[in-house]
């Protein structure tokens, strides 16, 4: 067990470095020990300074967020006491930031007299990201030393800043850029301000600089974020909490930040966040595999098959990160259309000033590109993004066992097919899983790794760490239909088309699932997709499953035998003019005849409640949810959740559809579905309740409570 701190005296300066591995995240023992440290120098008559620094490669992550599940967060001596105690030491006291410095860790360098950083460290108040606001201090010190509009901007969007952006907002004092003894550089920094007669620098005594700001700044503010902001609670706060640094003295001003932070850090969105901060790092332990034991496979070298969108998607992640990578197709006109779409690519984020040419030249030399299978044979990982075929798969996989070299990793990024068939198309099923990218496959973060039956445990865990190497969260998953994300959403799109069958109108659906936090309602996502590809998607699905009912599809059907496809095309569910969408008569009429057809009874759109649109689109979603998890496809609740809130559009305010039904209650969600099952026409076939729903309300438990 390591020391929460350290304590060094180096001649008249005592230095306090923060040493709680990993993240020196200041939880109760950390707190304590440096509230103890503070007052032992000051005590010691042989100090005039102290130095506040860091014993790992970060400075420090901030409150520890575990704590705030339980009263230990406020727990004495608290954070906001630590800053204060460092604010009012009569000893000069200096930050020595060496690397990020975010949350609480940055609160504590706003409260010493003066900041040196490396050029590496970055300041960052990132709790806006767990739904709640810096409750140490920071909305109030920080527009002091470093004015309102830095203030603003870092705290509603939690991005840190690097040294040299805060040397110039005048929040670093003094930039350390030689490469010595960080320390002792700050030590005699600390001299030197003592030396030369340096007053103390409390923010008690300062006032936020309102000379130069406008009237407007905090509605003009407001205004600049409403729509990345639009349904969470704490951004509003955070510039509450500024303006009340504007308006009150210090001590005024932290009695109201504090009653910001606790109003944001009793609602399900700040559990809802934190929940997903957890998850996110959950989601790379895989039980029964020991990172420290299983010895995994060097990926050198990375093929991709097709060169459409997904592929050159897919390869660019690999470029970035320096790892030299082939896209093969057999058609070379295609191959060449598809390394130039990478080009234009990058040359696009060059324009935009953030990559550089020599970045971009580098990049383009890692890629190659080939229209013959002899040319990958050496390559340690291949992904396959060929058309959405089976049989395409399955020749494409029957060659690459003939040709790849023994050990190489044979991954598909089949969004829906059956891994363990393709990989039974191979000698070396052990060698084949996959991996699964969301389109657009450079950007979004999440990434399905699907265990077949076979999947060897260190191809699997090679491909999880290789997945964070290129920034992706990794969630495994079993093999059925649709693995997690797709499975699961499958209700979304059939209750809707349901909904539109028996009466609602698209707009109302979107509606409702604006309000609850999606980024676009499903209707209006469909449009967005493509009719005709959810009409060939479904079509594969065909040879997955038995089960399906027609009906909540012949709408799309009777819009595709139209042509009408969707945005693309000007109509779908909607007729568009540029971005511009209105509602079509038509689409109603349609539907009021598919409904015929299929026996449906229709309502009137004003018989349908938000609330049925919410329960019967949503509620199935967790339902589903529970038996990926009995199942065992889903490894545990909140990979569930990571899957749906970073690949489908989940409100990350929501924390995912599991913990979404923790914090409604697991009982509310049973008693809906009930209702539907025995309501509804098709209630039996899609309202069932999951076993493990069933059994976790009578036993009182959540899903984060579930075991397998
Ligand atoms: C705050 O400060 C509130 C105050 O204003 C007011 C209070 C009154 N707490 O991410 P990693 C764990 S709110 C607890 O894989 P990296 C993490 O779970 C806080 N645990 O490493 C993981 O555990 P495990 C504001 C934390 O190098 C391990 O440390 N601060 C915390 O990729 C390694 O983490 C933030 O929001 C924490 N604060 O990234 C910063 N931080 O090994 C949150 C980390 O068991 N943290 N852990 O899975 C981060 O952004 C990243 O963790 C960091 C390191 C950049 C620091």
């Amino acid at each position: 067990m390591t020391n929460a701190t350290l304590y060094q005296i180096h001649g008249r300066t005592a230095v306090i470095i923060l040493n709680q591995p990993p993240v020196n995240s200041l939880g109760l023992a950390l707190r304590t020990h440096l509230l103890a440290d503070l007052k032992r120098a000051e005590a010691d008559e042989s100090v005039d300074a102290i130095v506040l620094a860091s014993s790992g490669k970060l400075f420090c992550g901030g409150a520890d967020i575990s704590e705030f599940s339980s009263d230990d967060a406020l727990a004495e001596p608290n954070l906001p006491q630590v800053c204060d105690a460092l604010e009012a030491s009569p000893k000069l006291v200096v930050a020595a930031v060496n690397g990020l410095a975010l949350g609480g860790g940055c609160e504590l360098t706003l409260a010493c007299d003066y900041r040196i950083a490396l050029p590496a460290a970055k300041l960052g108040l990132p709790e806006v990201n767990l739904g709640i606001l810096p409750g140490a201090g920071g909305t109030q010190r920080l527009p002091r030393i470093g004015g309102v509009q830095l203030a603003l901007e870092m705290i509603t969007s939690g991005r840190p800043l690097g040294a040299a952006a805060m040397l110039d907002a005048g929040v670093i004092d003094n930039l350390y850029q030689d490469g010595g003894n960080f320390i002792q550089a700050a030590v005699d920094f600390a001299q030197e301000l003592v030396a030369q007669h340096k007053p103390k620098r409390s923010c008690f005594e300062m006032s936020v600089d309102t000379s130069n700001i406008s009237s407007e700044i905090f509605n003009e503010f407001r205004a600049a974020i409403a729509r990345r902001s639009r349904g969470y609670y704490a951004p509003e706060r955070c510039i509450q909490a500024v303006e009340a640094a504007c308006e009150l003295p210090l001590a005024e001003g932290l009695k109201r930040e504090h009653q910001l932070f606790m109003e944001c850090l009793d609602t399900p969105q700040a559990r809802a966040q934190q929940h997903l901060f957890f998850a996110e790092r959950g989601v790379a332990k895989i039980p029964g595999i020991n990172p420290k034991t299983t010895a995994t496979r060097e990926i050198r070298k990375v093929a991709v098959i097709g060169s459409g969108t997904m592929g050159g998607g897919i390869a660019m992640n690999f470029i970035n990160v320096g790892i030299p990578t082939q896209i093969l197709d057999l058609n070379g006109e295609a191959l060449e259309r598809g390394l130039g779409v990478i080009r234009k690519n990058y040359e696009y984020t060059l324009k935009k000033g953030k990559l550089s040419q020599a970045q971009l030249d580098e990049r383009m030399a890692l890629l190659s590109g080939t229209t013959d299978y002899a040319d990958i044979a050496d390559v340690d990982l291949v992904i396959e993004a060929v058309f959405e075929k089976m049989e395409i798969k399955k020749q494409v996989f029957k060659t690459l066992d003939a040709t790849c070299k023994p050990g190489a990793i044979l991954a598909t990024n089949t969004s829906t097919l059956d891994v363990d068939e393709i990989a039974a198309e191979t000698s070396r099923p052990q060698d084949v899983l996959g991996l699964h990218f969301f389109s657009p496959a450079n950007v979004m973060r999440l990434l399905e790794i699907v265990r077949a039956n076979k999947t060897a445990p260190d191809a699997l865990l090679t491909t999880v760490q290789l997945a964070q190497r290129i920034k992706k969260v990794p969630v495994v998953s079993g093999v059925c239909w649709g693995f997690i994300g797709n499975r699961a959403t499958d209700s979304y799109l059939r209750e809707s088309m349901s909904l539109i069958l028996e009466g609602a109108s698209p707009a109302q659906i979107d509606k409702v699932h604006t309000e609850f936090g999606m980024p676009m309602g499903l209707p209006s996502m469909v449009d967005l997709a493509g009719i005709d590809v959810g009409i060939l998607t479904r079509e594969d699905r065909k040879a997955f499953t038995t089960d399906l009912d027609p009906s909540h599809f012949a709408i799309l059907h009777k819009l595709y035998a139209k042509q009408r496809y969707g945005q693309k095309t000007g109509r779908g569910l909607y007729i568009y003019e540029g971005r511009d969408k209105q509602e079509d008569p038509e689409v109603l009429e349609l539907a009021a005849e598919a409904a015929k057809e299929f026996g449906v009874t229709r309502r009137s759109p004003e018989q349908i409640s938000d609330q049925e649109i919410l329960e019967r689109t949503i509620y199935p979603i967790i339902n589903e949810g529970a038996r990926i998890l009995e199942e065992g496809i889903a490894l545990r609740a909140s990979d569930i959740d990571i899957v749906l809130a970073y690949g489908f559009g989940f409100p990350i305010f929501r924390g995912g559809p599991m913990q979404y039904a923790d914090e409604i209650g697991l009982e509310r969600v049973l008693t809906a579905l009930n209702k539907y099952r025995d309501t509804l026409d098709k209630g039996e076939l899609w309202f069932k309740p999951a076993p493990l729903l069933e059994r976790l309300v009578k036993e009182g438990k959540t899903f984060a409570q579930y075991q397998a």
